[in-house]
């Protein structure tokens, strides 16, 4: 009885195999009185003569007729014997076992029966991504009677870029089939996840969640490499799912995805956040373990976001049936987003052990230099520090009043890299992007980040965070400033050597930024690639010195109008000042327009009691005073620390709708530049 069942199964087992594997037949020759053949078929589904790299291919001589007294095979590479994709988890080994690939012998290639498993050309290998390349495999056996017989057949052999089903995870987790098995995908990488599930859970060694799943991401990229794909690239689930052949799944194993209820808890962040894990942490350093990270992440984040892509459909360490597969269940690794999952878990682990000095199975990784332009000058030098006053100018940082839909400026194409979605046209990452913030209103940041340094060393991971104050000359770090609370969420990973990316939106909807009348917008770059920041309560000398900083106070007022900037005038300092405020205008736009300062009550006071010395300035009633000259300069406004007052910049462009230009207004103390702001009459719309 038991006998029957079990010979039933390998039954349905091998009619389910070949269903899948059609065998392809070479057209027979005739040799020693009979037929020479042979037949091709893979334990993965394919669609003779096409086979793909990494799928396995096993030829099998058919002789009829006669009796072959040896084999040889003729089949062009490149292409491997066999790979080592086990780790050794069942083995309970004490170090991960090694990758390693194994050539084809002279005594494979003499039997009646071999097995392969294709490589791709150099032509067809990441990056060429060459097409189908005809390989002619020939059979030439020596029949017992004498002489020999040729058969030769062509087959096509592929790196898919096209069809779902034809993807490295779809070949990678279905070889290595144990016996017995029916389900032609759960092959041994499957099972060795499910065993760690099952068996190992947390672990005490190289086993431990992070770092074995560490171990299991690279033993992928190593198979990707071996067989001509590019490594995976990690992805951030704050952000859509990618669609297309690389990740899409089958339907039944996807959920709708919302990109806004999977973003990362602020405490899992370099920077952090107000909100407390049930440890009290707020930031990732603040867990003093990485088991203590481990424990928090694994069953929190890590499953929400892993049961929001896919059904919690069957049993969870099922090996077939409606939910094997989905991203729910531990045959996970079957859907590509698992591999791009705990490829941001892995930057995280690498995070939190830099953070914390601790050896980890994954990382350290190189210094690296991603950086953020203080001003077109700074760009141009390449983000060198000290970069070039005024560094309130970045265009780094942007604002748009409306998204552009599905984000047309990510990935950034080179520059100008102009995008029109749904009628909005944008200049991607330039300064011409920027739209004034609307007061009370849902608005988006962007931020582009550069890594064109020197050092060919990629951005695993960095993070954004983006900080408003009143616009101001005199804004303090980080007294003056308010972190815009879900602003860590614009991370960025693998910013590649050369590479500049645009990141965003981050949906905000600013405050009133009264009693200025614009918002200042500082903006900060994390990554452990990079020591930490060095900042002082100066942020113009925190932006001259660290190119991972950028500040942004820019107002934009159209050609042709009148138009006006408000700004708070603050003594920064800790000791009692007198502040000069210094006010450059562009010559066209001086000639044009008429330029009115005011200075509110506790300003008029301070120029009173400094004894104020007003060069190019000519006053026309109280507080108010015409810009007669270019240059034109308030030297002795007499400030107690803190105190501040503020100052509205007139500007009547309405006489040329031609005359663009920048007002600038730099505030300096006795030690140096405190900080500036700029009106800027564009020749822009609504800009
Ligand atoms: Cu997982």
């Amino acid at each position: 009885m038991i006998l029957r069942r079990i010979s039933l199964g390998i039954a349905i087992a091998l009619a389910f195999a070949y269903l899948l594997m059609t065998p392809i037949a070479a057209a027979p020759v005739s040799c020693a009185g009979g037929t020479l053949d042979f037949t091709a078929i893979s334990d993965t589904p394919a669609t003779p003569p096409t086979f793909n790299v990494g799928q396995k291919t096993t030829f099998a001589a058919v002789t009829t007729g006669f009796v072959a007294a040896s084999h040889s095979w003729a089949i062009p590479g490149p292409h491997l014997r066999d790979y080592n994709d086990d780790l050794g988890t069942q083995a309970g080994v004490a170090t991960p076992q090694p990758w390693s690939a194994t050539p084809l012998t002279v005594s494979d290639l003499a039997a009646n029966t071999v097995s392969l498993y294709w490589k791709p050309s150099p032509a067809q290998s990441h990056p060429a991504n060459g097409g189908p390349e005809p390989r002619v495999v020939s059979l030439t056996v020596t029949p017992t009677a004498g002489g020999s017989c040729t058969s030769s057949a062509t087959f096509m052999i592929e790196r898919n870029a096209t069809n779902p089903d034809k993807q490295p995870e779809d070949f990678y987790t279905s070889t290595h089939r144990a016996v017995g098995t029916t389900n032609p995908g759960f092959g041994h990488v499957i099972d060795e996840h499910i065993y760690w599930h099952q068996v190992v859970g947390g672990g005490t060694d190289w086993r431990q969640f992070l770092a074995w799943h560490g171990h299991f991401l690279r033993r992928f990229d190593e198979w990707r490499t071996e067989f001509g794909y590019p490594r995976v690239a990690p992805w951030y689930p704050g952000r859509p799912l990618p669609t297309g052949p690389d990740f899409d799944h089958p339907a039944s194993l996807r959920l709708a995805f919302n990109p806004d209820a999977n973003r990362i808890p602020s405490y899992y962040t370099i920077t952090g956040g107000t909100a407390t894990d049930f440890g009290g942490q707020t930031k990732l350093a603040d867990y003093p373990t990485v088991a203590a990270f481990s424990d928090s992440f694994e069953g929190g984040y890590h499953g929400t976001v892993h049961c929001n892509i896919g059904p919690a459909t069957g049993g969870f360490f099922a090996t077939s049936g409606p939910g094997f597969g989905s991203m729910c269940r531990a045959s996970s690794p079957k859907d590509p987003m698992f591999w791009r999952w705990h490829g941001f878990i892995d930057a995280l682990y690498r995070n939190h052990c830099k953070l914390r000095s601790a050896a980890c199975a994954s990382g350290p990784d190189p210094a690296a230099d991603p950086w953020m332009g203080d001003n077109d000058a700074d760009i141009a030098a390449v983000g060198n520090v000290p970069s070039p006053a005024p560094r309130w100018l970045s265009p780094d940082i942007w604002n748009r009043r409306t998204q552009v839909a599905t984000d047309a400026c990510i990935p950034r194409a080179p520059p100008p890299d102009v995008n029109t979605v749904g009628g909005v046209a944008r200049d991607c990452g330039s300064s011409a992007d920027h739209e004034n913030p609307v007061t009370g209103a849902t608005n988006y940041l962007y931020a582009t980040l550069r890594n064109s340094r020197a050092k060919p060393v990629r951005t695993v991971y960095a993070e954004v965070a983006v900080y408003i104050a009143n616009a101001s000359t005199g804004l303090a770090w980080p007294t003056d400033f308010q972190m815009l609370p879900e602003s860590r969420q614009m991370i960025t990973l693998h910013l590649e050597p050369g590479q500049v990316t645009d990141i965003g939106p981050l949906p905000w909807t600013p405050p009133s930024p009264a009693p200025s009348d614009h918002w200042c917008l500082y903006i900060r770059v994390l990554s452990v690639q990079e020591a930490p920041l060095v900042e002082g309560a100066s942020i113009d000398t925190n932006v001259a010195n660290s190119n991972s900083i950028a500040w942004r106070n820019l107002n934009i007022v159209a050609a042709g109008a009148a138009s006006q900037s408000q700004f708070i005038v603050r003594n920064i300092r800790r000791a009692e000042d007198r502040l000069t405020l210094q006010i450059d205008v562009d010559e066209p736009l001086f000639k044009k327009a008429p330029l009115i300062l005011r200075l509110d009550e506790s300003l008029q006071r301070a120029l009173t009691e400094g004894g104020a010395r007003l060069d190019g300035l000519k006053a026309t009633g109280p507080g108010t005073f015409a810009v007669v000259a270019p240059k034109a300069r308030i030297e002795g406004l007499r400030l107690a620390p803190r105190q501040q007052g503020t100052a509205t910049l007139h500007v009547d462009a309405r006489a040329d709708a031609e005359t663009v230009g920048d007002i600038s207004v730099t505030q300096s103390s006795r030690e140096a530049v405190d900080g500036g702001v700029t009106l800027r009459v564009s020749g822009k719309k609504r800009r």
